[in-house]
């Protein structure tokens, strides 16, 4: 028996043949080893029928896997073998499997980039982690490695020097699908858990929306519960970006209502930093004048996802935007409501209004 090769050079593993031509089991270069039954033998004499036979399978598969060079060194394992979930963005076919299987709320999330769409998620999240989330809290979660990976940032920053920014561009790996977060929230109020789907997109992708009407990878919003129309709260605190944001604002709400067709879910109008300033109520009611124009009822939902402001507590606004987003959902049906017994109604039926 022999050993693996000695030549530098040696390229064996990668073309199946000797560099010098030598067939395998006569290379020069492969030292002669010593097989261990023939130095158990030699050492023990004692040996049984039954480890004999087991000794000689063992050795005659070490050699074939000594004389198969190159060959895999671990069996591939079986196919079936258990694995845990992604935990990353669910896709389409999960946030549509999910909805099939029980009442899901799914968000529609559209703003530009910057307005604080991921950095609301963020809040949302650091809130549930720490139990701060007003009226609920942290249920299950499908997408928790996505939730970190969001968050990564907001945990590493000194007090006294926030960064720029907290949370980063949003990308995707598929640039025509979007990916969705997934909470499950416990509501303390009524007992109920919630499933909750929220896309963090790009601010591309509202940006493509506006600018060249592009529909189709933003089609799954016609299955949203509510839409969370998320604007950059400094811009309308600026004179010169005022209009710039009334303008992109409304063009959300018209290409929204083209592609809905005729729904017409609730839509938040969420306005971000409101620890830098609070959001004009007069630009508000405007914007929620137009969404009904479009046949949408619109409500303000201010949010402050961080806060640079010693006066309002970060995260100010998101469990509100949650709360009314649930509640805006319509109530689970009566498990066995009360009917009126009319008079030629079955006995049955009407058992109850003549005992
Ligand atoms: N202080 C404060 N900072 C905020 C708030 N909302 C967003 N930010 C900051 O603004 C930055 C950009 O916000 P994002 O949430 O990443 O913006 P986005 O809408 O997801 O943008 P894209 O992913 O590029 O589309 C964040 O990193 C935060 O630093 C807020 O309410 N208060
Ligand atoms: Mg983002």
């Amino acid at each position: 028996m022999r050993d693996a090769c000695t030549n530098p050079n040696c390229t064996f593993n990668a073309t199946q043949s000797c560099v010098l031509g030598n067939p395998p089991e006569d290379c020069p270069y492969r030292p002669v080893v010593a097989r261990a039954d023939e130095e158990l033998e030699e050492d023990d004499q004692v040996t049984d029928v039954q480890s004999e036979g087991q000794d000689e399978d063992e050795t005659s598969s070490h050699d074939a896997a000594a004389t198969s060079l190159g060959g895999a060194v671990l069996t591939a394992p079986d196919d079936d073998l258990p694995f845990l979930p992604a935990s990353r963005t669910l896709g389409i076919e999960q946030a549509n499997a999910m909805m099939e299987s029980r009442p899901t709320c799914m968000v529609g999330i559209v703003g530009l980039a910057g307005a604080g769409k991921t950095a609301a998620l963020v809040s949302a999240y650091l809130l549930l982690s720490r139990d701060q989330f007003e009226g609920y809290s942290y249920g299950d979660s499908d997408t928790l490695r996505a939730f970190e990976e969001i968050t990564g940032a907001s945990r590493t920053w000194q007090k006294g020097s926030p960064p720029e920014q907290i949370t980063s561009h949003t990308t995707l790996s598929n640039d025509r699908e979007a990916g969705f977060l997934h909470l499950r929230l416990w509501r303390h109020a009524d007992d109920r858990l919630f499933d909750i789907l929220l896309p963090d997109l790009p601010g591309e992708w509202s940006k493509a929306l506006i600018e060249r009407n592009d529909t189709d990878r933003l089609l799954f919003l016609r299955s949203a519960s509510v839409i969370w129309l998320m604007v950059d709260g400094r811009q309308f605190a600026n004179d010169h970006k005022v209009p710039r944001g009334r303008f992109d604002a409304q063009m959300l709400i018209e290409r929204l209502a083209d592609l809905l067709l005729d729904r017409r879910p609730k839509i938040f109008l969420v306005p971000t930093w409101q620890d830098s300033q609070p959001f004009p109520q007069k630009e508000a009611d405007d914007l929620a004048a137009y969404a009904g124009s479009f046949g949408f009822e619109a409500e303000l939902a201010p949010v402050a996802s961080f806060s640079w402001n010693d006066d309002m507590e970060p995260g100010h606004g998101v469990a509100n935007l949650f709360n009314r987003s649930l509640c805006a959902l319509p109530p689970p049906p009566e498990f066995w409501p009360d009917t009126e017994a009319e008079a030629g109604d079955r006995r049955l039926q009407a058992f109850r209004r003549r005992a």
